[in-house]
């Protein structure tokens, strides 16, 4: 039997850098000084570094930073894109212009919790990281994405195609296309509807592959109830098909980060 290297996955982080530090250093991924640890394993981000917590940028530096050292050691490191990574893109490319829909992108984006002195931070090295991330990705029978929205069929049929097609857009100055896809994040907790639910994420899993979905973007107590803070693992749904691991760190949960089994 193959030993493979391990896997890991971590929900939101919405700028909170301290938690990062800590749930990564009990895993041991890190080291104290913050430097890549894990070796050969993988650890996917689900989107969401940004917008909410107090350092936006500086997650997305420790971030690019883990992928470069995780390379070095035969590692890997990666993030899906989320609705605040286009959202920030968007404020920071269209600033107070607005489309036929709604009001100025930088307005949509502080509604959102997005930051002054983040949006002055960003870089291109931030730009052009931001615009390389995947919107899914497979591991193994798993597949990643950001929001538990089946919208991601609008903008292809496969995972290449909607990775492709991300991409051009986040390269377009097509506003009403930026608008129509930071809107059609607003949908979630599709695959958790009473009676239409599980069959959404069969249809969503035969389309794109992969056994079972992981994905972040709904905070898992707006889905199990009670506070944030009693949030310590992955909200697993949709009989079995589908896992939640957005530990609403935000809004005051822990957070934690999840190792995949069975992949
Ligand atoms: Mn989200």
């Amino acid at each position: 039997m193959q030993v493979e290297a391990p896997v890991y996955v971590m929900g939101d982080i919405h700028g909170h850098l301290p938690a990062l530090h800590r749930i990564l250093q009990e895993a041991h991924l890190i080291n104290k000084d913050h430097h890549w640890t894990g070796g050969e394993a993988s650890l996917w981000f689900m989107g969401d570094l940004v917008d909410r917590g107090p350092d936006s940028i500086g997650v997305l530096d420790f971030v690019i930073q883990l992928q470069q050292e995780a390379q070095e050691m035969s590692g890997h490191v990666d993030c899906l894109l989320g609705n605040h990574e286009l959202l920030l893109l968007a404020a920071y490319y269209f600033g107070w212009r607005s489309t036929e829909l709604s009001n100025s992108f930088i307005t949509k984006w502080r509604h959102n919790g997005g930051k002054k002195s983040d949006l002055i931070g960003l870089t291109q090295v931030h730009l052009t990281w931001l615009t390389d991330r995947p919107a899914m990705a497979l591991v193994g029978n798993i597949l990643l994405i950001h929001a538990d929205a089946t919208f991601y069929t609008r903008y292809g049929h496969s995972i290449a195609e909607v990775n492709e097609t991300f991409k051009k857009l986040m390269k377009s100055s097509n506003t009403l296309a930026w608008e129509e896809l930071i809107e059609a994040f607003a949908m979630r907790e599709v695959f958790s509807y009473p009676h239409t639910g599980k069959e959404f994420a069969e249809r969503f899993l035969s389309i794109f592959g992969g056994k079972q979905i992981i994905h972040g973007h709904t905070p898992i107590q707006m889905m199990s109830g009670g506070p944030a803070r009693n949030v310590t693992q992955p909200f697993v749904y949709a009989n079995g098909q589908c896992v939640n691991v957005d530990g609403g760190i935000y809004m005051g949960g822990s957070g934690f980060i999840y190792q995949l089994t069975n992949f």
